[in-house]
Formats: C-alpha cells, structure tokens, sequence
C-alpha cells in the first residue's frame, strides 16, 4: 500500500516509454484510455485548424506483438503528423475555411474551393480516420467481443460475427495499392467496405466504426507482404467497446 500512497496522480497517466511490462501498460490500458481515446478521435472530428496531433490513447509499445513500437513510432509521429501539418498548410491558404470543423470538411468536399479540395481529400482523410484508427485498437490483453446492440446488428446484418470478420478482411485484402478496410454506419445501417488513399466514410456520409489501415506503412516493417497475416492479427486488438460508442455517440 505504501507504493500506492507515495505515487503522484500523474503516475496513472499514459507515460509512453517510462512504464515497462503488462502490470503497467494495463494499468494505463484502465486508467488512461477511456477517456483519452473519446476525445482523440471525436476531438479531432469537431476541431477547427490550426489542427493538431492526438495523443494516442496508450504507449507506443502497448500493442506489440501485433503492431510494433517502431510501426507505431512512426506512424503516429511522422505519418499522421504530416496529414496534420499538410491539412494545415491546405487550410492557411483559404481563410474561408477557418470555421469550418473537420468532419464538415470531410462531408463536404465537393462544395469546398476546388484548390484545396485534394488537399483536404487526402490530408483531412488521413487526420480523421488515424484518429479513430488509433482508438478502435488496445493492447491485446484486453481485447474483447462486440456486445449489447453492436453485436446485434452485426449478427443482423452479415449473419454471424465471423461472416462480419471475412466481409471485412475481404475489404481490408482486396483493397487494391493504399487504403482502408471500414465498419460503417449509414442510412441503412452497417456496411463494411474499403476505400482508397485516405478517403474517409465521412466522405459518403458515413459514419465510421472501426477502421483498419492497410497501406504498407501500417504493417511493413512487421508483416512485410503478408497483408493478410496483418489483417488476422488486428482482431486481437479491437477496441469493440470503443466501436460501440462510435455508433451510438
Ligand atoms: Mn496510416
């Protein structure tokens, strides 16, 4: 008991890189994610620019084996880093556009100056949907099943879980080059589809679910070729808990 009087509040804070071992990146898995992740990636979605980088949720090391520290280093720091920056860029150079949140910027593209419009496509995309990315996942040691409502209208809808998890990881396989494999929810109910780039369900007036990033930058330094593997191993870190709140929130 002593340890846990003489510890600071900050000590149940995500500290990437300081705590070591699954007491410690479960503890944070308890403490921090809840409420990290619900602002991560609805934060970003309702933000105005200048736009600005998400914490992730966990450590950088909290999903290994499945996805490594330094895949995730990377990708978080340097890949959805840049979307930031590049949608920042965009956004700077028409001022007509700093009242706009990022989810009406998504929803509506065609309507935006058409000289930032690719811009916005593939920079805005790859803000929001590395936003939610990082927040349908968590360490292994906590993944869990869709429950309640969600895993009602996934049985509804594709039949059994297990048909979802081919429909989906037919998507994420078959997403030909970069993309994104999607659990989304429109106007009739859930739909499971890839996309390319970083186009977002938002897009088609979607609203995203769970996502799973499928450009080479996600797995390669892991899984190399074997996309597939990838896409198999990503099940034991789905946040479902997480995708739940998505569709109701
Ligand atoms: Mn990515």
């Amino acid at each position: 008991m002593s340890d846990l009087k003489n510890a600071s509040p900050e000590s149940n804070l995500p500290r990437r890189g300081f705590m070591k071992g699954t007491a410690a990146l479960m503890a944070t898995a308890a403490v921090g994610s809840v409420a990290a992740s619900r602002a991560a990636a609805q934060e970003s979605l309702g933000a105005k620019a200048p736009f600005s980088l998400p914490e992730l949720p966990y450590g950088y090391d909290a999903l290994n084996p499945i996805i490594d520290t330094q895949t995730m280093t990377i990708h978080h720091t340097k890949h959805h880093q840049g979307y930031v920056s590049k949608l920042n860029a965009a956004i700077a150079s028409d001022t007509s556009l700093a009242n706009m949140t990022l989810s009406q910027l998504l929803m509506n593209l065609d309507k935006l100056p058409e000289s930032v419009q690719t811009a916005v496509r593939n920079n805005g995309g790859g803000h929001a949907n590395h936003s939610l990315f990082w927040t349908v996942m968590r360490p292994a040691a906590k993944a869990s099943l869709p429950t309640g409502d969600l895993a009602a209208q996934i049985t509804s809808k594709f039949g059994s879980f297990d048909n979802f998890k081919q429909e989906f990881a037919t998507a994420a396989s078959s997403q030909f080059g970069s993309g994104w494999a999607w659990l989304a929810l429109g106007k009739d109910g859930l739909k499971v589809f890839g996309t390319p780039n970083q186009d977002s369900p938002l897009m088609m007036g979607m609203k995203p679910l769970l996502g799973l990033d499928v450009w080479e930058h996600a797995y390669y330094l892991k899984y190399q070729n074997r996309r597939p593997e990838y896409i198999d191993a990503f099940w034991n870190v789905v946040n479902w808990d997480q995708v739940a709140k998505y569709m109701t929130a």
